[in-house]
């Protein structure tokens, strides 16, 4: 018995090390785009994760002020010394850049940054690239992309190369500022849509009417030609409420449906992030905040036709999400977000997923803002769901059933990729 378990186990873990991902959700950029895409120690050591845990161990007399003063290269250096030498980088995103070099084959027992630093320093981008994507074995990782950003807008109107590997994604999150409405309404009045404002209460807010809906859905659907997107995404704190925020609520379904609609698009949401909970950290200073579901479950009821992609932040929330994955054939869930894409968390979810879903969902996306954290992410996610699916088969073996190498190499395949690509088709 105890062989057929090991032969099981063994089985589950060579198809995980050897399932081709699709990354659902990264920051990550084509090299054409300049500067935007981030590689290398110093980015990886200055991960907003890690600024955050800099924070946790450093003296009061280092201020917000006078870390975000330094070059990349001393915050790298500090943190390196705060995280890595001074306290065990037993955290996962502290893990992660160890993972990193040591996959790419660097020597990490020295503990000298300085040798790491010179390896990547030799290692052109046009090359690095695909290595990378190889080590992690992704065939494509969406990225994130603001037409509100004018900077990134300017390389997709000149037609800047994008390679195979990375698949864009409209990214709409100002369509929602509603603090900052006239600057939204101004970028995109600035490239000819007539959106328009009104003055409530000394604030500036969307005109609701016809005409609005009209340009913001024309805007969404002309850059939808100009980038391609597999997707239009937005991020939302806990207290998203559609059918309760007015603007919120009419811009989803008189803009963004309609428009996802025409295009045939699924929209992603996702749900729970308390932006600017601390200010002083800048992006790494956001918590997390449970978010009323019934707001989504009122989403997918109103428009059965449309597509919804949805991962929560809230470790809280993780359960009823999932319910509403059985519910509504018009959500896919993916990913274990952020605070949650750490081992204890992951295989937790990913159980629970398992055990109400089957394999329609996608366990994981990495989030990745710098290119490397692709291949710890995605090997530690690895290891982890070897974990699970060893289990889940092993019950399954218990009540009855045999399966084939093939079918489990499906089974992962599909909550890796193949569950999302066939939902985005059906
Ligand atoms: O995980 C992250 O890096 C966050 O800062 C966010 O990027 C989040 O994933 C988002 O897309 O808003
Ligand atoms: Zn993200």
């Amino acid at each position: 018995m105890r062989n057929v378990e090991d032969q099981l186990s063994l089985e589950v873990h060579r198809t995980l090390q050897e399932v081709t991902i699709t990354d659902v959700h990264t920051h990550l950029f084509p090299p054409s785009f300049g500067k935007a895409l981030l590689w290398g120690p110093d980015e990886l050591l200055t991960y907003h994760y890690l600024i955050a845990e800099l924070f946790t161990v450093a003296k009061w007399d280092l201020t917000y002020d006078k870390f975000w003063s330094m070059t990349k290269v001393q915050q790298a250096d500090l943190i390196w010394e705060q995280l890595f030498i001074n306290h065990g980088p037993l955290s996962e995103a502290a893990r992660g850049v160890i993972t990193t070099f040591h996959k790419l084959g660097l020597e990490t027992k020295k503990r000298d940054l300085a040798s790491i630093r010179k390896w990547f320093a030799q290692q052109k981008l046009d090359e690095y690239l695909p290595k990378v994507f190889e080590i992690a074995k992704i065939d494509y990782a969406v990225m994130t992309n603001s037409p509100f950003n004018p900077k990134e807008a300017k390389y997709w109107q000149e037609h800047a190369p994008v390679p195979d590997c990375l698949k864009p994604a409209l990214r709409i999150d100002s369509l929602f500022d509603f603090e900052n409405w006239e600057s939204v309404a101004d970028a995109m009045t600035t490239q000819g849509y007539d959106v328009r404002s009104t003055t409530e209460g000394g604030q500036v807010l969307p005109q609701l009417d016809g005409k609005t809906f009209s340009e913001i859905r024309r805007f969404l659907v002309d850059w939808s030609k100009t980038i391609k997107p597999v997707y239009f995404a937005a991020s939302f704190g806990p207290d998203f409420a559609y059918g309760k925020n007015k603007p919120l609520t009419e811009i989803i379904d008189h803009a963004i449906v309609p428009a996802a609609l025409e295009l045939g698009l699924p929209f992603a949401l996702m749900i729970g992030a308390r932006r600017l909970a601390n200010p002083g950290l800048r992006n790494a200073g956001v918590t997390v905040g449970t978010a009323d579901l019934y707001c989504l479950s009122e989403l997918l009821r109103n428009h059965p036709h449309a597509k919804f992609l949805v991962t929560v932040l809230a470790r809280t929330n993780q359960h009823e999400l999932t319910v509403l994955g059985r519910v509504f054939r018009n959500l896919h869930i993916f990913g274990c977000w952020w605070y949650c894409n750490n081992p204890s968390i992951i295989d937790e979810m990913t159980r629970q997923r398992l055990e109400l879903l089957g394999t329609s969902f996608t366990a994981q996306h990495s989030d990745a803002r710098v290119l490397d954290q692709l291949i710890y992410k995605w090997d530690h996610t690895r290891e982890i769901i070897s974990k699970v699916l060893t289990d889940k088969y092993r019950d399954l073996r218990e009540a009855g059933w045999e399966f084939s190498k093939d079918e489990i190499a499906r089974d992962v395949r599909n909550i890796f990729g193949g569950s999302f690509e066939a939902f985005l088709k059906r």
